[in-house]
């Protein structure tokens, strides 16, 4: 076996293992867990330069999940749409830079979902407390569909759900707990999801908190 090969296997071995959700997902089941500590703190650096807040949707709505991102390119939205930008509309500055333990795990965690020389240039930081969702929704402001999404969920645990191409599709609960990485790509890149209410609870690392990274490669 390739010592690549045997790499991967080894982090199989050591954390939780790989489920396949659907054709192009796969669940990494506490592929970021020994990780967890450094993440937490990049995440913590991250928002003293660029706060997390409450956007609000084209319709007007203000998201009940907290975010801010860091790379070239971050997630915004605002009365006049959705869009990536460079920089951050709160402050005007560039958002962070990516970490470089980020991209490392965001090219691992690919890369053991078949997905070789993944390069996100964008990564919004999701915070949910007790109470606040993500509706469902389809992740399609990015440039070229042909990459991946890599999620880390960190801190409390959530039910994300998952359907399919259509809004009506039949839908699909996943548990996703801390150290958790799901791989979004080929057939199922496009497919409706979201994540249900919050449940309160109390995490040793985060709090009342779920953070959720969300790596892309927008433009
Ligand atoms: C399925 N975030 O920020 S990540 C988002 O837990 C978002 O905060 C959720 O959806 C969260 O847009 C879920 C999981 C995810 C991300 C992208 C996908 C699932 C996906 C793209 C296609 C299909
Ligand atoms: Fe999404």
């Amino acid at each position: 076996m390739p010592y690549i090969g045997t790499m991967q296997q080894s982090l199989f071995d050591a954390d939780g293992g790989k489920e396949a959700l659907a054709p192009g997902a796969t669940v990494l089941r506490g592929f970021a867990r020994k990780r967890d500590v450094a993440l937490l703190a990049a995440v913590e650096e991250i928002a003293t330069q660029a706060l997390f807040r409450h956007m609000v949707t084209p319709g007007g709505f203000e998201m009940s999940v907290a975010m801010t991102n860091c790379g070239a390119a971050g997630w915004v939205t605002d009365r006049t749409g959705y869009r990536y930008q460079a920089h951050d509309p709160h402050s005007g500055a560039p958002w962070p830079a990516m970490p470089a333990g980020f991209l490392a795990l965001a090219d691992e965690a690919a890369t053991a979902a078949g997905f070789a020389d993944f390069v996100p240039d964008a990564c919004l930081i999701n915070r949910y407390e007790p109470g606040t969702k993500l509706s469902l929704h389809q992740d399609k402001d990015e440039a070229d569909y042909a990459h991946p999404i890599v999620s880390v969920s960190l801190g409390l645990p959530a039910t994300f759900q998952f359907g399919g191409p259509k809004r009506g599709d039949p839908v699909r609960k996943v548990a996703l707990e801390h150290g958790d990485v799901v791989v979004w790509g080929g057939p199922s890149r496009l497919f409706h999801h979201g994540v249900l209410t919050l449940k309160s609870g109390e995490h040793p690392l985060t709090g009342r908190r779920r953070f959720n990274l969300t790596l892309r490669k927008a433009l």
